[in-house]
């Protein structure tokens, strides 16, 4: 008789939506995978890609044993090696370079192929490793560096509001997110919303999938929201909404930000952002009117020069009206904040033999060509494709190129990094290793239960990096404990909003929602800040304002690239993963940028024509959509495919290697370019 078994998991993606998975499995096979009904936030569903989970996992290109380079670097050719000469020749590579130039030579680069405690970007699998030999440290910046500092300089964390929440309110803010395609899991309390009466605005240069079902949508020119922000603030402190006695007791620097908002009336922001000042003057009163406002601000707005400084003054409006106290108002952005994890007792940074240096994730072609005293001589990417989803592609392909530098690659798939590396080795991936989870779009916590054997000679990074450091003849005992152990050592935090999560009962029910207050208001009596206030200024980023974007501000770089570029979630894929699945690929349509007739017709383009992209940095080749999704000025493109399959560049070609005012993000969406056509192949 077939033996067929459910087996309780998580979605490890770098998606805010955190699913809760069951997997089915017949005689040792994984044969379906499908949400969980009773996640309350799941509710059952996964997504356009997740939904291929199964079917990408048996692939015939999943890398199913260590490969050593034959070929070039970049070229992709590799042969067949054996974990024990794969784990040998790293172990010598590694000694050699920690005995010539010191332990900081060695940069561990995490990217967000999965967000696991234990094996990817949250808890860092191999982390203590690296410690022990005095590695860089790795400022994992890419995605939400610049917004949560922003949110902390505002509020004290990341935290915000229960996304849960926007089922409560009566005014729902879509800022700079596109929830149909980057966490759909949201839509449902959005509804919710909406049929007790709530008014649903979006805003976003690009008219999205989102977009296109708000009740209002709002397209600002990209990097602008700070000042669009403090318009509808001047509005609303006109009609005298402001909440003085919240104001008064729970906020610093309200009388010098007023000054601020003064400076912004909505004529003002409408030259700035593109936006008429009668649109901003309405959703100024509508604020006004509307108690609670709830706003859903995520990464979109926070990939420019002044991402941070647009958190900060967005999640200043609720602070201006007091929603922050209110069920169903203030900011949500990322729930990350409020999770309270033991990650010093996982990560064990005390085990580094001294201070080391950080290296900035987003700045890997720096990293590689520029970085002095020592450079970096040995890289490993773990669970990323830099080549496809970091800034400055060109740079980064020059810095992954160098002869002297030898790379280790960690990868399910044959990625474009990975045809750098001098060796692959192959990870398990998520319903055959066990993980531990937190969502950073809802407050629950869930347990990933390896579901099948691990395929091929696959091994969990966990495991792998328990061999390397007994290959290396390494005695410090922590290195060596096990996954169930490192979970463990995680939830013994004693932190209130943890207690009764144990391992057992997560592994139990597969999810639990933390132990917060319900409901769960944690601004109504003040902020994690320094003064246990809501601060327009904080000691460290001075007064809340506007930034204005780097690229669209620069005079003579605008004239010369007449486009402001978005490169946004695609619907299809997840960054760069599935990327390489048919089905996906095919539905995606290729590599696409849309702009609007005026444009195309200016410059002699028609719907469907090959065009090149490009800028002083790179260029990538396109199929060209005529739309009125977006307004004349701006491009609108996708991130997540891969180089090697698009021609040999993605949008990253024309991103540039730049921080944002806060945090050291990248700035994606803060980019220039021309548009010109191809000829026919
Ligand atoms: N132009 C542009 N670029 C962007 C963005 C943008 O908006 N525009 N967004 C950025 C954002 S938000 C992010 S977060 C980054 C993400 O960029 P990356 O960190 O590169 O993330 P992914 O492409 O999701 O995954 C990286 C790799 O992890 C591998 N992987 C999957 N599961 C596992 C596993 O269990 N173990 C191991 N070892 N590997 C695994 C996948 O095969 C994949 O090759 O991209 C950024 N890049
Ligand atoms: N399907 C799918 N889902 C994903 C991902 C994916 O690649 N595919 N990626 C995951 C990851 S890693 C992340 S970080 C999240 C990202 O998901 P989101 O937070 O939604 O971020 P983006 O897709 O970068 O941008 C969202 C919207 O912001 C808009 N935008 C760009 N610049 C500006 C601006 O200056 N102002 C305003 N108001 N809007 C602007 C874009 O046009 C876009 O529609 O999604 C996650 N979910
Ligand atoms: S990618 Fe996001 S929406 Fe899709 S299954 Fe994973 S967590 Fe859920
Ligand atoms: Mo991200």
């Amino acid at each position: 008789m077939p033996t067929e078994l459910k087996v309780l998991g998580a979605c490890p993606m770098d998606c805010p939506d955190g699913c809760s998975w069951i997997v089915t499995v017949r005689d040792g096979e994984a044969v379906g995978l499908r949400g969980n009904p009773d996640h309350p936030y799941t509710r059952g569903a996964l997504c356009a890609k997740v939904n291929r989970w199964l079917e990408r996992a048996a692939q015939p290109d999943r890398i199913l044993h260590p490969l050593r380079r034959t070929g070039r670097k970049g070229e992709g050719r590799f042969e067949r090696i054996g974990w024990d000469e794969a784990l040998g020749e790293i172990a010598e590579r590694l000694d050699g370079v920690v005995r010539e130039h010191g332990g900081e030579a060695i940069w561990p680069y995490w990217g967000s192929g999965t967000l696991g405690y234990l094996q990817g970007l949250e808890g860092y699998a191999g982390r203590r490793f690296f410690n022990v030999l005095g590695a860089s440290a790795h400022d994992a910046n890419i995605c939400s560096a610049a917004g949560s500092a922003g949110m902390t300089a505002a509020i004290g964390s990341s935290g915000g509001m229960d996304p849960q929440d926007l089922a409560h309110a009566g005014l729902i803010i879509l800022w700079g997110t596109n929830p149909l395609t980057s966490g759909h899991h949201l839509w449902k309390f959005v509804q919710e919303a909406r049929k007790a009466g709530a008014r649903l605005v979006a805003i976003d240069p690009v008219r999205t999938r989102t977009a296109r079902q708000a009740d209002e949508h709002l397209a600002p020119l990209p990097g602008t929201d700070a000042a669009l922000a403090l318009a509808l603030l001047h509005v609303i402190v006109g009609l005298g909404a402001q909440d003085e006695e919240y104001l008064r007791r729970h906020t610093l620097g309200w009388d010098e930000f007023r000054g601020r908002i003064a400076e912004f009336p909505p004529e003002r922001a409408a030259e700035i952002t593109g936006v008429p000042a009668g649109r901003i003057a309405a959703l100024g009163e509508r604020i006004a009117r509307t108690r609670p406002t709830a706003i859903r601000a995520t990464q979109g707005l926070q990939r420019h020069a002044g991402g941070g400084a647009a958190l900060r003054v967005i999640a200043g409006i609720p602070a201006v009206t007091g929603d922050w106290a209110l069920r169903g108002g203030g900011v949500a952005s990322s729930t990350s904040g409020h999770v309270h994890l033991d990650k010093a007792a996982l990560w064990r940074d005390d085990l580094r033999p001294g201070p080391v240096r950080t290296l900035s994730m987003s700045r890997l072609g720096e990293g590689l060509l520029d970085v002095r005293d020592p450079p970096v001589k040995a890289l490993f990417v773990m669970a990323a494709n830099p080549v496809a989803s970091t800034p400055h592609q060109n740079r980064v392909r020059r810095g992954l190129a160098r002869d002297d530098l030898f790379t280790v690659v960690i990868d399910p798939f044959p990625t474009d990094t990975a045809d750098y590396a001098d060796i692959v080795l192959p990870p398990t991936i998520q319903h055959e290793h066990a993980d531990l989870h937190e969502g950073y779009g809802h407050l629950y916590l869930a347990w990933n239960e390896p579901a099948v054997a691990p395929p091929g000679e696959c091994l969990p990074a966990t495991e792998t990096f328990r061999r390397l450091a007994r290959r290396m003849g390494l005695d410090e005992p922590s290195l060596y404990d096990s996954d169930e152990s490192l979970a463990e050592q995680l939830l013994a935090s004693d932190h209130p909003w943890l207690a009764g999560i144990t391992l057992d009962r997560l592994r139990a029910e597969g999810f639990a929602r933390m132990s917060v207050p319900d409901p769960f208001l944690p601004y109504a009596d003040g902020f994690p800040t320094p003064s246990g206030r809501f601060e327009f200024r904080s000691a460290d980023a001075g007064l809340a304002g506007y930034v204005p974007p780097a690229e669209v501000a620069d005079g003579e770089r605008a004239a010369r690239y007449p486009f402001a570029l978005i490169s946004a979630a695609s619907h299809e894929f997840l960054n760069s993963q599935f990327g390489n699945n048919a089905e996906l690929r095919r539905r995606s349509g290729g590599l696409t940028v849309r702009v609007h007739e005026d444009d195309a017709k200016a410059r002699g383009l028609t719907d469907g024509q090959r065009v090149r992209v490009g800028n002083d940095r790179g260029a990538f080749e396109a199929v060209l959509k005529i739309t009125d999704e977006v307004r004349p000025g701006v491009a609108a493109t996708e991130k997540g495919h891969w180089a090697k399959l698009a021609g040999g560049a993605n949008a990253n070609a024309v991103v540039d290697e730049r921080d944002t005012d806060l945090g050291g993000g990248p700035v994606f969406h803060d980019t220039r370019v021309e548009i010109t056509g191809l000829p026919r192949p």
